[in-house]
């Protein structure tokens, strides 16, 4: 079902050296910064309407980041901050837009968003600088994503906010406490 899914994480797994995994990149094609930001994430989004391949091109090629584990107190005046400081201030301003993930049934921020940068450089940078960065007493997980399209923004789980905090069972006080599941017992 995701052939290159697998290419991937042969590519990952292809020895322990680095000079393994240059041999390995070169071998199957791929440019060894793309296997790297693979390396830190499996997230694949179920929703994409289009082949194995097609995902993997708009990965390799998209200019945009997924931004996770935020507080839902967090704003987006402060997550531009954060990722016009990791771009070192450069000029012209490397983020391009920042939509800010939303709870589907109350509209208000659930905890992640997408940031849009000017050149894919800049995204592949953000997700090697900023990720695990400390953002309100959180460390933030920045992945890289296929692209944002309108209707993304939303929280996916049943109650509106996102999947992972239905399953939650501990208190998080950044994000609204338990989880839904953890609540109902
Ligand atoms: N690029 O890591 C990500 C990412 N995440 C986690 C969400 N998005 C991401 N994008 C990138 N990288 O636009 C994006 C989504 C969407 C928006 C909100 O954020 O593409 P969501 O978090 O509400 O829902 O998305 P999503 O992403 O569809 O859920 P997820 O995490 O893949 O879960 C899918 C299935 O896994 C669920 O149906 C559920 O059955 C199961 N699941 C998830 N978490 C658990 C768990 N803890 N325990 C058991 N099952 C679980």
């Amino acid at each position: 079902d995701w052939p290159s899914h697998t290419i991937i994480s042969q590519a990952c797994e292809a020895g322990n050296t680095p000079a393994d995994h240059d041999h390995a990149h070169h071998e199957l094609g791929l440019s060894s910064t793309y296997v790297q930001l693979r390396r830190r994430s499996n997230y694949r989004d179920r929703t994409f309407r289009g082949t194995g391949m097609e995902y993997e091109h708009a990965l390799q090629t998209s200019r945009t980041v997924y931004v996770g584990n935020l507080s839902f107190y967090t704003t987006e005046e402060q997550i531009w901050e954060l990722f016009c400081q990791a771009s070192h201030g450069s000029k012209p301003r490397s983020v391009r837009k920042i939509v800010m993930g939303l709870n589907r049934e109350t509209k208000t921020p659930c905890g992640f968003c997408f940031v849009e940068f000017h050149t894919r450089k800049a995204a592949e940078q953000a997700v090697a600088w900023v990720s695990g960065r400390i953002l309100d007493d959180r460390a933030i997980r920045v992945d890289i994503d296929w692209g944002f399209q309108d209707g993304r923004q939303y929280g996916r789980g049943k109650s509106g906010g996102q999947v992972r905090d239905e399953y939650r069972m501990d208190y998080d006080e950044g994000r609204g406490g338990f989880g839904v599941l953890g609540e109902a017992q």
